[in-house]
């Protein structure tokens, strides 16, 4: 089958055919649909985050049921599903709680399969699966866990992103923030999971909803997707705008959507006393926040990380779903180009270049 491989930081993903192996027993064989183009998967592109390499990226995927492994049960060959990047284990104590974003066996195996192994192979050597989900490539082994059903007459390409930039923001906004009615937000970085956080604070009825990034562009998609301000960091200061708009308070949510330490050191300085600073952005590895260690005290700050946006897949996705169904969230509109597996580099170079909104690969 058809992959886009990483094998070098810094270098272009390398599309050729690759060999997948079957399913193991708890396992599924996928045909993806869509695969969504995320900027996590660039950092590993890029070196800021590590790997094990070589890789088959991709996190944000739909995907058709080809066949399954040994005792799988919840899901056949032809079902439509929506692939989770942290299929939980069931078992660890973080599942045990209902956090299985958090799952400590997903964790401690990274990209290989749950037994440790891999099923990609380019000749003798090992592949590793990002997330356990590795959907820039024609098809997939994924784990069960990591397969959540969704009907048959959803469109696909809006199934990819519920995978992971609605989750991932929607759920920061509601689940780790529980944003309350009336309050103000402020949203630092607005590209594919940043929208979708200014969604999910309108979703939870904010009053002012203010989008800072860097690109102008940007700023005026923002609006279509909650913000009631746009502010724009590379030509005002933006902490002094965002207190200057809050009447000198500060925001009552801040969120970090970019994933560098200099944008969470924003998203801190423009909450007010007693505000929560959801920081969504791993930024790269080695780069450290400085946060006044007074100001936290007294000021009462309250520092958050959100993951997958503090979901548990299989209650979130179906939910996300039906939101978008009933018309109370937008995915079409966040959707702005897709492209052929071949282009993925060019979708990256699309992305780094700061164009509006979420582009996918598509497969059928
Ligand atoms: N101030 C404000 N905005 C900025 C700045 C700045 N200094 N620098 C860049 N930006 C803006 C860009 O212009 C862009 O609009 C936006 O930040 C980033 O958007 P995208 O579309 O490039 O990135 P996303 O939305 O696909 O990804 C954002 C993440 C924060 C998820 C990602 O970068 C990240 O850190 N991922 C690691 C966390 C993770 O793995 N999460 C789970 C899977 S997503
Ligand atoms: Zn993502
Ligand atoms: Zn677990």
């Amino acid at each position: 089958m058809k992959a886009a491989v990483l094998y070098e930081y810094n270098q272009p993903l390398v599309i050729e055919e690759i060999e997948l192996e079957d399913p193991k027993a708890g396992e599924v064989h996928v045909n993806i649909a869509a695969a969504g183009v995320c900027r996590s998967d660039y950092h590993f592109m890029k070196g800021e985050a590590r790997i094990a390499l070589p890789t088959v990226l991709g996190h944000e995927g739909s995907a058709i049921v080809k066949r399954v492994g040994e005792g799988v049960t919840s899901v056949k060959p032809g079902d439509h599903v929506i692939l989770s990047f942290v299929p939980g284990c069931g078992r660890c104590h973080f599942c045990l709680i209902g956090r299985s974003n958090l799952c400590d066996a997903h964790a401690a195996t990274g990209p290989y399969m749950y037994d440790g192994t891999t099923r990609l192979y380019k000749g003798e050597q090992r592949i590793s699966h990002m997330g356990k989900v590795a959907c820039f490539a024609e098809e997939a082994v994924v784990p069960e866990a990591g397969c959540v059903p969704v009907s048959s007459d959803f469109p696909m390409d809006v199934a990819a992103l519920i995978g992971c930039s609605a989750t991932t923001g929607i759920g920061a906004a509601i689940l780790t923030a529980a944003v309350e009615a009336g309050s103000t937000v402020a949203v630092v970085g607005c590209g594919g999971v940043g929208l979708n956080v200014l969604q999910g604070a309108r979703l939870a009825n904010a009053g002012r909803i203010i989008a800072v990034d860097i690109n102008e562009g940007k700023l005026e998609f923002a609006m279509k997707f909650g913000a009631t301000h746009a502010v724009n960091a590379s030509d005002e200061d933006a902490v002094a705008r965002v207190m200057e708009i809050t009447g000198g308070l500060g925001a009552d949510y801040t969120f970090e959507v970019f994933g560098s330490a200099r944008t969470v050191e924003t998203a801190y300085a423009m909450a007010r006393k007693g505000g929560t600073v959801t920081v969504v952005g791993i930024a790269p590895m080695g780069e450290e926040a400085s946060i006044n260690a007074v100001s936290l005290t007294r000021n009462e700050k309250v520092l958050k990380g959100s993951y997958y946006g503090s979901a548990r897949p299989p209650v979130e996705f179906p939910r996300l779903v039906e939101m978008y169904r009933s018309g109370k969230i937008d995915l079409d509109g966040l959707i702005t180009r897709r492209y052929r597996l071949e282009q993925i580099n060019e979708a990256y170079d699309d992305l780094d270049r700061g164009d509006v909104g979420r582009g996918v690969i598509t497969f059928q």
